[in-house]
């Protein structure tokens, strides 16, 4: 089959985030994050993994951007440290940290890479922790504060921001669920809260970084799944509109449209008392305006009714019966289109990029000294054609950022999924690139996927 052509202008990537690859966890001044914490606390992390050397990237910036340079991406996605910046959240600015990421940015820029920069991916100074965090109204100021030393530092060369990365992991999973940092095992109103304020400081923001006056454009980088029934009965699909809500439209609907969605205020309420601390005019300050949405797909929830829940639904273990990777996640790319199509439709007028996509194995170096990866070239060109899917279908999609340049620290899972293109020996820190690495070369530079697999390295 002929090859599937991109856009003119469209933007490949690989992404990474700072507490995933930087290492250097006590240098030049940074100060602890939640998840330094939540790595010390015995019993949360597999193996007792921590992200004090990680990747040792903090230490191998030239290398890793000439690596970068060498696979073709137009661009990188990377996130700033909180506490670099901000060692206890407050207070002047660290300019060691700050001095960090000018570097990064400018050898990104002298190989024509254009830097696509995260604020929050997920590493909350613990000294706001200790003031509670994101349920507490007061960390809205210390974001702002936070995003305006690193706009004024950095705005001038920099393309595109990324408030946060998938306020629905930091609220449900660090704030209810209590398997990401900062751990805590609440409820349904902290998580609720917890999200509230990440709205809230999205949009202040945004509106920081237009008041300084960058050429730039802004976003937030959401979870988004598309849901289906395991049934065609009324009840799985009124759990599928409910599932949606607490995972999709919670998040989209303030920060595209101002408002939280009436049917999922109702619910929550229903059970869990009144929101109060969503004040008035709070939800239209959480909508300043996206220059684009950030989408990270990486399967489908296929759900049923389950009313003698909390939330009244449960999503299927077994997903739609499709295979799985490593870490269990069902590959279904398809759903990838049915999410971009669902958004443009949704969201029109809304620039679209995938943030993040990617697969994670146990991959292994080969006796030959390569790492081959067949599986993740297959996922990878199969969710490259999905997109092409989306775009034919209307999609304003602008670019796809591969999750991840390099094997990282996957969180409360340590070290043993493998999710970059770019295999890390962490016994020497060497970068490998692995056959998928060949492959998104290929498919950055031609601009181009063929369905029938001929890219494959
Ligand atoms: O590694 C994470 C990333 O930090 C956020 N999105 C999902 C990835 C895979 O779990």
């Amino acid at each position: 089959m002929d090859e599937l052509r991109f856009p003119d202008g469209f933007l490949w990537g690989l992404a990474t985030s700072a507490y995933q690859i930087e290492g250097a966890a006590r240098e030049d001044g940074r100060g602890e994050s939640v998840w330094d914490r939540y790595c010390r606390t015995p019993g949360r992390v597999a193996g007792g993994a921590t992200g004090d050397v990680a990747c040792d990237h903090y230490h191998r910036v030239d290398s890793d951007v000439g690596l970068l340079a060498e696979l073709g991406v137009g661009s990188y996605r990377f996130s700033v440290s909180w506490t670099r910046i901000l060692p206890t959240g407050t207070g002047a600015p660290n300019g060691r940290g700050l001095d960090f990421y000018d570097r990064l940015v400018d050898r990104l820029l002298e190989r024509d890479i254009a830097p696509t920069v995260t604020l929050n991916h997920w590493d909350l100074p613990q000294a706001l922790q200790d003031a509670g965090g994101w349920t507490a109204r007061a960390t809205v100021d210390r974001f702002d504060e936070y995003a305006a030393a690193v706009f004024a530092r950095l705005g001038d060369r920099v393309p595109r921001w990324i408030t946060h990365n998938e306020p629905w992991c930091i609220a449900v999973l660090g704030y209810w669920r209590g398997v990401h940092a900062p751990g805590v095992a609440g409820d349904l109103p902290a998580a609720l809260a917890a999200a509230h304020h990440l709205h809230l400081s999205h949009g202040r923001a945004v509106r920081t970084y237009r008041e300084q006056g960058h050429p730039g454009a802004i976003g937030i980088t959401l979870s988004l799944a598309p849901h289906s029934a395991c049934s065609g009965s009324d009840a799985d699909g009124e759990a599928v509109r409910l599932s949606d809500g607490y995972f999709n439209r919670w998040f989209l609907d303030p920060v595209l449209r101002g408002r939280y969605p009436d049917d999922m205020v109702r619910h929550f309420s229903g059970l869990a008392g009144p929101l109060d601390f969503i004040r008035p005019g709070d939800a239209a300050a959480a909508d300043a305006g996206i220059d684009f949405l950030g989408v990270n797909y990486y399967q489908p929830r296929v759900v049923r009714a389950a009313p003698g829940q909390y939330l009244g639904w449960e999503v299927l273990d077994e997903g739609s019966g499709g295979p799985r990777t490593a870490m269990g996640w069902e590959i279904a790319p398809g759903g990838l289109t049915d999410l971009l199509v669902r958004l443009a439709r949704d969201h029109p007028g809304t620039p679209l990029f995938v943030t993040e996509n990617g697969v994670a194995l146990e991959d292994r170096l080969s006796d030959d000294g390569a790492v081959h990866d067949p599986v993740r070239v297959a996922f990878l060109r199969d969710h490259f054609v999905a997109a092409h899917r989306a775009i034919a279908a209307g999609a304003d999609l602008r670019g796809y950022f591969v999750w991840s340049f390099m094997d990282n620290f996957e969180w409360a899972l340590g070290y043993r999924p493998r999710f970059g293109v770019v295999y890390v020996d962490y016994g020497t820190l060497r970068r490998i690139p692995k056959d998928s690495a060949r492959f998104v070369r290929e498919v950055f530079t031609r601009n181009a996927v063929r369905p029938d697999g001929d890219d494959s390295a």
